[in-house]
């Protein structure tokens, strides 16, 4: 019984140490939707993705009249340009460490962005220098903030 029971949390240790030393890459979903039921409309959820580099992140139409693109002004140096078509998913790959500003074209006004940030926030310079337009202020400082942290 004991040396069976030994076993046992020797499997779950070998299985946590594997998961803890897996490199694989992680996908990660984020819906592009109308309303979140808590009073916020026309927006990315979750807004805030912390990433690694290799990763992926899929942008999912829950709702119609959405696209996924990058913020130029908000982007890794030499990261792949990216843009989604209204209405359809769209997967972003995490090739380079730094902050990847995301938007949706029609709503971008209204401050429906999100940011995805993997390893070092190398281009956090960009947070600065970048004025979102309208009443995407709030919102942009809101994920500015979590960025530091
Ligand atoms: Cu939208």
């Amino acid at each position: 019984m004991t040396s069976r029971f030994g076993l046992a949390v020797a499997g779950a240790l070998l299985l946590t140490a594997s998961f803890a030393g897996s490199a694989s890459a992680e996908e990660h979903v984020v819906k592009m939707m109308n309303a979140n039921g808590k009073g916020k409309f026309m927006l990315f959820e979750p807004e805030f993705i912390k990433a690694n580099v290799g990763d992926t992140v899929k942008f999912v139409p829950t709702n119609k009249g959405h696209n996924a693109e990058m913020i130029p002004g908000l982007w890794p140096e030499g990261a792949a340009e990216f843009k989604g078509d209204l209405n359809q998913e769209v997967v972003l790959t995490v090739d380079k460490p730094g902050i990847y500003g995301i938007k949706c074209h029609p709503h971008y006004p209204m401050g429906m962005l999100a940011m995805v940030v993997a390893g070092d926030p190398t281009n956090k310079a960009q947070l600065d220098s970048y004025a979102p337009p309208g009443t995407a202020q709030k919102r942009f400082d809101a994920l500015k903030e979590q960025v530091g942290k």
